[in-house]
């Protein structure tokens, strides 16, 4: 456990990318599809039910929602993606919006991909690890809501990820997690060490 992630502070959140924190220090950012469990993760992660409650705000759903461990470290949980229903000018928007935010934020140093267990690995997961591997940017994968599954049904999944992104070169990582049973605590502090404490990434051409 490392009770540094326990001091996380709400920020603000940001339609767009005018209204971020400063681009200073290191940001992890928090993505997957809507409801795989992001901001329940985040809560968990931080042990404070409040941060998770501010990203649920309706309305919230769909802006960066900032977090603060410290004067150099943030989370940032990014808008959900995969509501069927929702009108193509809003997925233009939420495009146009991550494309910004992926290519412009020089202090994210990470992307923890959130993915329920039992649907690892849509087409928006596929996007992130690829656009992760083409700028190197260094990935950890939680497979969350691992209480859904037996541990042997939850494990093969785990195994069957690895596998699929066996051949996939660059800083990755994937583990079990559950933010009902809270499992995987531990592995995701260890994760989150490394990633905010790894050498500045290479800029990009
Ligand atoms: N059983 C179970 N349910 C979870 C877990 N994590 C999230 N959920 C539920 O899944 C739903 C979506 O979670 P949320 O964190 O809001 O997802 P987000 O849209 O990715 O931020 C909520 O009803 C949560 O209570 C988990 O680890 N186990
Ligand atoms: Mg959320």
């Amino acid at each position: 456990m490392n009770p540094v992630y326990h001091q996380a502070k709400f920020i603000n959140s940001s339609p767009d990318l005018k209204a971020t924190p400063e681009d200073q220090g290191r940001e992890v950012a928090f993505a997957g599809r809507s409801n795989a469990g992001k901001s329940s993760a985040i809560n968990t992660i931080t042990r404070q039910n409040a941060l998770a409650r501010i990203s649920k705000t309706p309305g919230r759903t769909q802006m960066l929602n900032f977090f603060e461990i410290n004067a150099r470290q943030r989370f940032v949980d990014l808008p959900g993606y995969g509501y069927a229903k929702v009108p193509v000018t809003v997925k233009k928007k939420w495009h146009e919006l991550m494309e910004r935010y992926l290519t412009s934020r020089k202090s994210l140093c990470a992307i923890i991909l959130v993915m329920d267990v039992r649907h690892p690995l849509t087409e928006f997961d596929w996007q992130m690890v690829e656009w992760c591997q083409h700028t190197g940017l260094p990935l950890h994968i939680l497979l969350t809501k691992a209480d859904k599954l037996t541990y042997g049904a939850a494990k093969n999944t785990l195994l069957q990820v690895q596998r699929e992104l066996k051949d996939i070169d660059f800083p990755l990582t994937i583990q079990l997690f559950s933010a009902l049973k809270k499992t995987g605590i531990d592995e995701v502090h260890q994760a989150l060490d490394l990633l905010f404490n790894a050498d500045e990434k290479t800029e990009l051409e």
